[in-house]
């Protein structure tokens, strides 16, 4: 059986790509995208950055504040989704041409399965070039190409050589390409585990694919097997064509913490018919509210209810909205952030259960 031949396409920087596109007077300088650094005093976070802003060590999900003090002459640019979002379509229209099987993950990555498009890896190398040219040539954007023999490799190997890069790493190179890279690097192994596994000794994938496997079974459970599987660039899993939604969400940080009632219950209003809004627009209707809240010392609870009845009217829903979020109102800690998420998503025409 000849190999499978994935490809991960990534998109670099890629809000502030398109934003680098849009104001070329910006192209060299360290641009930030994310929530308004208002002088330092902002209190959203950094949504991505460009490569010359990363050389002062500013990255995603960071506060805005701490970009700031790393860099105040950076060029700090608002999120404009809906530009992204056009733009990410249009990509992945041009992606989607090229495989014979794909994948979205994100808004700015995918899977292709090229195994029958091209005959061998140097085919497939030649394919993924002319993927780069053309997504320069339409959207004037550079990405970055993984290739192996599955969908790991390839995901690990697309971040291997960012920005603009092509990494491909044919099946006999997977276990020497995987061996020095950090564990941290395998999908599901988060800070915790990472911690966990240094203290173990293991710090690189060559270390966790000799490491005993019931041993890691002991430690991690089932999860402990797949670690020790994937870092020997095991991985058996199809390409997902088409990504149904899971769910629907939108927080809010407060411009100052808070535990004024009326404001807190009017934000929810707010993020509530919002996510409606956008859970409707999509054609899903739901069974599950979240709400989730953050404390000033971000301490942070969620709580779910069940809807009894799909069709629950606006005012049945702020009803339960407001029966999940009563129990932290009486604290004597301030909030900082409330979110509201739906989910158990129902597509609204076929009553069908997605989760
Ligand atoms: P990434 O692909 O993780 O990051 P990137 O494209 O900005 O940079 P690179 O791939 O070159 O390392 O995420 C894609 C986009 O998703 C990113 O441009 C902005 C958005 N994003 C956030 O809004 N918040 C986050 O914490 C992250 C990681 C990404
Ligand atoms: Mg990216």
């Amino acid at each position: 059986m000849s190999p499978r031949i994935i490809i991960h396409v990534d998109l670099d920087a890629f809000y502030a790509a398109v934003e680098e596109r849009e104001h070329p007077e910006c192209k060299g300088k360290p641009v930030v995208v994310g929530a308004d650094p208002k002088g330092g005093r902002g209190r959203g976070v950094v949504s991505t950055c460009n490569y010359e802003a990363r050389q002062f060590g500013i990255r995603s999900g960071m506060p805005i504040s701490k970009a700031w003090r790393l860099n105040k002459n950076a060029v700090f640019l608002p999120v404009n989704l809906e530009l992204y979002e056009k733009v990410s379509s249009n990509i992945m229209r041009v992606l989607r041409s090229y495989g014979d099987k794909f994948e979205q993950v994100s808004i700015d990555e995918a899977f292709l399965d090229l195994s029958k498009t091209a005959r061998d890896f140097e085919e497939a190398r030649k394919l993924a070039e002319a993927i780069k040219a053309d997504v320069l040539e339409k959207e004037k954007l550079t990405c970055s190409i993984g290739m192996g023999p599955n969908k790991l490799v390839a995901k690990i190997a697309s971040d291997h050589q960012k920005p603009n890069g092509l990494t491909v790493v044919i099946e006999k190179d997977v276990e020497s390409f995987l061996a020095p890279l950090p564990v941290h690097k395998l999908p599901g192994i988060g800070v915790k585990t990472n911690a966990k596994l240094n203290e173990m000794g293991v710090r690189t994938m060559g270390e966790l694919a000799s490491y005993d496997v019931a041993r890691l079974r002991e430690e991690f459970g089932v999860s402990g097997i797949s670690f020790h599987q994937m870092a020997q660039g095991v991985d058996r899993s199809e390409l997902v064509e088409e990504r149904l939604p899971k769910s629907f969400s939108r927080e809010h940080t407060f411009e100052e913490d808070t535990s004024d009632k009326r404001l807190i219950l009017t934000k929810i209003d707010d993020l509530l018919e919002r996510v409606v809004r956008d859970c409707k627009e999509n054609g899903f209707n739901f069974k599950t509210l979240t709400l989730k809240i953050r404390y000033q010392d971000f301490e942070t609870h969620t709580r779910s209810r069940t809807i009894p009845r799909l069709a629950a009217m606006p005012d049945q829903l702020k009803q339960v909205a407001y029966e999940l979020a009563e129990p932290f109102l009486g604290s004597h800690k301030k909030i900082r952030l409330i979110g509201i998420k739906v989910s158990t998503l129902i597509v609204q025409d076929k009553q069908k259960t997605l989760i």
